[in-house]
């Protein structure tokens, strides 16, 4: 028999007097008893010391008839659920005729089984024992969730001695102390279970209860399966506030979705990098069933947070110290930090600009206006310049008004939807005037993702200097264009005076 608490979190069987359900049970063993219409055995079957001989065929038509009378209220529930334990103890001496197939004793046993099962199902429902179980926690994967059973005795008169076997996969109850249960009373227990952490929301994990009873000597036993399922109390989502790399308090705003069918309280914490803070430290939210809650925070970067991009995600936890805890996808905060190029003088401002080609509706103007990072309300085309989206090579001319040494190149990557765009690889060029031709002094490749990437020259005179972007070395998500913000080329610092 099998009985499956599986609803989220709250499920109940009964097994009281349900005469119907009782009459269907006896209704299935008939029909597997007809299945073995050729076995035969004498029973006492009135009780009355008369041995009638009975085949499978016997069988079916007399559970037939005992489940019309059932129905009928012909036979009483509790003279029911008395004689059914007789009945099964008969069934099991049934025998199989000689010359039976190879697989007739396998199937025998098979429909044996199947109808005392079938009766012990109907004797415990007309029992009138009945099994509750609640899901107290939240069943999220990982955490620690009891499972309330309540054992109910409806029955007016008997009482029924009960055990109660968690995750056992026999019946073998063998030492089992057998307790009463008083006509009218309820008893409790608590199962806790823990969830693994390595459950998937929607996934369930099965907890066998075997319940017994021992009347007369007769034990009677039946299953619940407890099906917890690991479902997802809430979904949380972080947002961040359109900020400009440069900005060192940035909003994000947390919204928390309570999937349960009842109120949710939950805490909430950013996760942040070392040394950064958020107001508020942490929120405690209360969330109506099936409604979202935003509660907003504000971070502070600190002044030395290098140039870099940084992951930001939201953690919940149950207010109560119940429930997994969960955390949303990161969100990317860039961080332009305090570059050291800054307040130098970059030589690119006065140089004349060309590139390969542009994306429509972009120019090379952005490059060199002296505005590394735009205010986050910039029209796209005044922020950055874009190459064609083509599989080719992709550069940047600076044609300087004079050869200079160069010590430094910086190339600031544009923002585009909170997302950073970097070319992986490019090589910095200079144009060799005697050979007629571009010569590479600075190669970088698998470039990180940063604000700006700094290239560090050994002082190298040259007027004309290239930016070269191999073909699909763009940024990873665009590898076939090249977008920058803006370029700088500072000048090699002074060597000292060589000794004569
Ligand atoms: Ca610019």
């Amino acid at each position: 028999m099998k009985l499956t608490l599986s609803a989220q979190d709250c499920a109940a069987i009964h097994l009281g007097r349900r005469i119907d359900v009782a009459a269907g049970c006896i209704q299935l063993a008939a029909e597997a008893m007809e299945r073995q219409r050729t076995a035969s055995g004498e029973v006492d079957l009135r009780g009355d010391g008369q041995l009638v001989a009975m085949s499978g065929r016997d069988w079916g038509e007399y559970l037939r008839e005992y489940a019309a009378e059932i129905r009928q209220g012909a036979v009483p529930a509790d003279q029911c659920a008395a004689q059914l334990p007789r009945l099964i103890e008969l069934i099991k001496t049934l025998e199989l005729p000689a010359g039976a197939s190879e697989t007739g004793p396998q199937r025998f046993a098979r429909d044996i089984g199947i109808a005392t099962s079938h009766l012990l199902r109907a004797r415990m429902i007309l029992q009138g024992l009945k099994l509750y179980g609640k899901l107290e926690g939240d069943p999220a994967p990982g955490a620690d969730v009891d499972w309330a059973i309540s054992l109910v005795n409806a029955d007016s008169a008997a009482s029924d001695p009960v055990a109660l076997l968690l995750n056992s996969e026999t019946e073998d109850t063998e030492g089992t102390q057998y307790e009463p249960i008083e006509p009218g009373e309820t008893r409790r227990l608590r199962l806790n279970m823990g969830l693994p952490a390595s459950l998937s929301p929607g996934q369930w994990q099965s907890n066998t209860v075997v319940v017994s009873t021992e009347l007369d000597g007769q034990r009677l036993s039946t299953r619940a399966y407890l099906n917890t399922s690991a479902s997802e109390t809430a979904t949380v989502a972080l947002v961040a506030q359109p900020a400009s790399a440069r900005d060192t308090i940035r909003k994000l705003t947390a919204e928390v979705h309570n999937l349960r069918r009842d109120e949710l309280d939950v805490r909430v914490r950013l996760i942040l990098p070392m040394g950064w803070t958020s107001d508020p430290e942490e929120s405690f939210l209360q969330i109506a069933p099936g409604q979202t809650t935003a509660c907003d925070f504000s971070v502070t970067i600190p002044a030395d947070a290098e140039a870099n991009e940084y992951q930001i995600r939201v953690r919940l936890s149950g207010e109560r110290g119940r429930g997994a805890e969960r955390q949303s996808e990161p969100v990317n905060v860039f961080c332009f930090g305090q570059p050291e190029f800054e307040g130098w003088d970059n030589l690119a401002l006065t140089a004349t600009i060309a590139t390969d080609s542009s994306y429509s509706g972009y120019d090379p103007l952005p490059l060199n206006d002296g505005v590394p990072l735009p205010p986050p309300d910039a029209h796209w085309t005044d922020a950055a310049w874009a190459s064609a989206d083509t599989t080719v090579e992709h550069w940047i001319e600076i044609d300087l008004p004079e050869s200079r040494a160069i010590g430094r190149l910086v190339l600031v990557w544009p923002f585009d939807n909170g997302e950073l765009f970097v070319s992986r690889d490019f090589q910095i060029q200079v144009y060799d005037e005697l050979e007629a031709d571009w010569v590479g002094i600075a190669q970088v490749d698998a470039n990180r993702r940063s604000a700006y990437t700094e290239v560090t020259i050994p002082g190298i005179n040259a007027q004309r200097w290239r930016i070269l972007q191999p073909a699909g070395g763009g940024p990873q998500q665009r590898p076939n264009i090249m977008w920058v913000g803006e370029v700088g080329l500072y000048a090699a610092p002074e060597q000292p005076a060589a000794e004569e």
